[in-house]
């Protein structure tokens, strides 16, 4: 447990060092929470990737509560930044799918190119097989031949079988036959890799959408999770993203890669806020298990520092 609070707070390191000496300097003129402090600390949110609509909802949040004394600790400002943007993660949080009983739990997995969707799928599938759940990996990004070879690797790492398909071939027809076989073989999961794509691709994303109908002709309310994996340094374009792959698939959550060594950790918040799809998960590394469920409660008071755990060197 120790650990993985600590891993959490360590890859938010960046993002709440920003934050609270935004919120020091803000305050450290000794004028209080005047205007020029609240514009200096709404500075600090829109650099952390909170967004615009989001620093302007928490500084009028920090005008009512503080305004009339002026009078605001530098304590006071984190708590209470902390709860609002723990209120607002707590809102766009769903229950997680369940599947249905006896056939497979089946996992969609989206995203543009490079943000860690292979990665995540090897990570989500030793957390399904440490649960003791048998999971088939289909690779159903058939455009580069690396990308088949590097899911294998991963099934391999993970306990996981794998499916894949030819190269250049139909994606759908892949994830059909994948869960041909995750029914065939009474297998508990099945996680969907796909190529990666930009949001701005039509044709592609209609091979997107064809992926998802196809599994659903397979077996009636499949897939029953589609993520979208955002690159936690993507910035405002990651709003974007979310909300034109929202738009094709129905998504059902979002994992969060690269927190680790970002600055700009408040995109989590952004997203949550003005598009109200949950974080299922956050990835703070590149090895297997870097991976933690989403904690929105643990996420808000990590990015302002005000979690109360021992330093990361204890
Ligand atoms: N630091 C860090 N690197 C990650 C994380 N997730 C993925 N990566 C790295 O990002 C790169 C692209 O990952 P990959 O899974 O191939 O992305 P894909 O193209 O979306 O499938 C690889 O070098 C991964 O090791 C993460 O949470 N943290
Ligand atoms: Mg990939």
């Amino acid at each position: 447990m120790r650990k993985r609070f600590s891993r959490l707070r360590d890859g938010l390191a960046k993002t709440r060092r920003a934050i609270t000496e935004g919120i020091r300097g803000a305050l450290g003129r000794g004028a209080g929470l005047d205007r020029a402090a609240l514009d200096s600390i709404e500075e600090t949110l829109i650099a952390a990737d909170l967004g615009v609509e989001t620093a302007l909802h928490l500084i009028d949040g920090l005008r009512e509560r503080f305004g009339a004394s002026g009078a605001a600790t530098e304590g006071g400002v984190r708590e209470f930044l902390a709860l609002e943007i723990e209120k607002a993660l707590r809102a766009a949080e769903r229950q997680g799918a369940q599947g249905e009983p006896g056939a497979p739990l089946v996992v969609m997995v989206a995203g543009v190119n490079g943000v860690g969707k292979t990665t995540t799928i090897g990570k989500l599938s030793r957390l399904h097989a440490d649960e003791g759940r048998t999971v088939i990996l289909a690779a159903a990004d058939t455009f580069r031949a690396a990308a088949s070879e590097q899911l294998s690797i991963w099934a391999d790492r993970s306990d996981a079988q794998f499916v894949g398909g030819q190269l250049g071939g139909d994606a759908a027809a892949v994830a059909y036959d994948a869960l041909d076989a995750a029914i065939a073989r009474s297998a508990d999961v099945l996680i969907v890799d796909t190529a990666g794509r930009l949001h701005t691709q039509k044709n592609l994303m209609q091979e997107l959408v064809k992926v998802k109908r196809v599994l659903g002709k397979r077996l009636a309310n499949a897939p029953h999770e589609v993520l979208l994996v955002i690159d936690a340094n993507t910035g405002q374009n990651a709003l974007s993203q979310a909300s034109v792959f929202d738009e094709a698939l129905g998504l059902t959550g979002l994992v969060l890669t690269k927190l680790d060594g970002t600055a700009r950790g408040g995109i989590v918040v952004a997203i949550a806020r003005e598009l109200a799809i949950p974080v299922r998960f956050v990835g703070l590394g590149e090895a297997i298990d870097d991976i933690e469920p989403f904690d929105s409660a643990a996420f808000a008071r990590g990015l302002l520092g005000v979690d109360g755990a021992p330093p990361e060197t204890a």
